[in-house]
């Protein structure tokens, strides 16, 4: 037995912080043990990683390098929390995974998926979360959400079209994994995105 594996994803403005909240409480609620943390980040090294990825004083990094710092984070977290929280029957919600990778240095940046899907086999060594929930909305109205934030780090300094290629991408691995990857329109006011959350884990905390 093992604790599941649930992560979140979105693009920007998808409302990913509110609903993180929602759902901790709602697996909470139901008396589950759980740990929530984040990518890329989650141990002492991965936030130093973060804090390089994000920093937008760093124009000078390679896509190559992102994609690898991405990797580097995930196999300490992979390692330090979420293998032993699994182990020891807790349930893990993530804050961004994987299909991010695909979605920002994939799609956004260009890189292929086969390079990505090496470094995910190497380092995951065949582990994917039990359950992905995808926030979809149009890039227009996530921007126009995420506009009302501080200052934009260096994914959220991306133009137009790199959120586009980003969205796309997500909408391609929900495609491809259904049992998987549940796609949540976020684009609906709040209370209409807590409800389709509800619904989903009405099924998973009965099952
Ligand atoms: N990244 C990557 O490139 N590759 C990888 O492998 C991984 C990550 C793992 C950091 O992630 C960056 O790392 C991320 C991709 C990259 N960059 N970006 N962009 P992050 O998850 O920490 O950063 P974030 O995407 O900015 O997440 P966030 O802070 O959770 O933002 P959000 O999804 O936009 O959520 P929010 O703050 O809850 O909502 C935004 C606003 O909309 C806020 O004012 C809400 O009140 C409002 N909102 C939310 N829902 C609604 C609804 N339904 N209606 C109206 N208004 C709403």
């Amino acid at each position: 037995m093992s604790g599941k594996f649930i992560t979140l994803e979105g693009g920007e403005g998808a409302g990913k912080t509110t609903c993180l909240k929602h759902i901790e409480k709602l697996i909470r609620h139901a008396g589950i043990d759980l740990c929530v943390t984040r990518e890329p980040g989650g141990t002492r090294t991965g936030e130093k990683i973060r804090e390089i990825l994000l920093d937008r004083g760093n124009i000078d990094i390679l896509d190559e390098t992102e994609l690898i710092l991405m990797f580097a984070a995930r196999a300490q977290h992979l390692n330090e929390l979420i293998r032993p929280t699994l182990a020891a029957e807790t349930w893990v919600l993530c804050d961004r995974f994987t299909d991010a990778t695909y979605a920002y240095q994939g799609g956004g940046r260009g890189i292929s998926k086969e390079r990505i899907a090496e470094l995910e086999q190497w380092v995951q060594q065949g582990l994917k979360p039990d359950l992905t929930l995808l926030l979809d909305l149009p890039v227009e109205v996530g921007l126009q959400r995420a506009g009302q934030r501080s200052t934009p780090d260096r994914f959220e300094s991306e133009d137009v079209a790199f959120m586009q290629r980003m969205r796309s991408s997500y909408l391609d691995i929900a495609a491809r994994e259904p049992e998987r990857v549940k796609i949540i329109d976020s684009s609906q006011p709040l209370e209409n995105v807590l409800l389709q959350i509800d619904h989903i884990f009405t099924e998973v905390l009965a099952g």
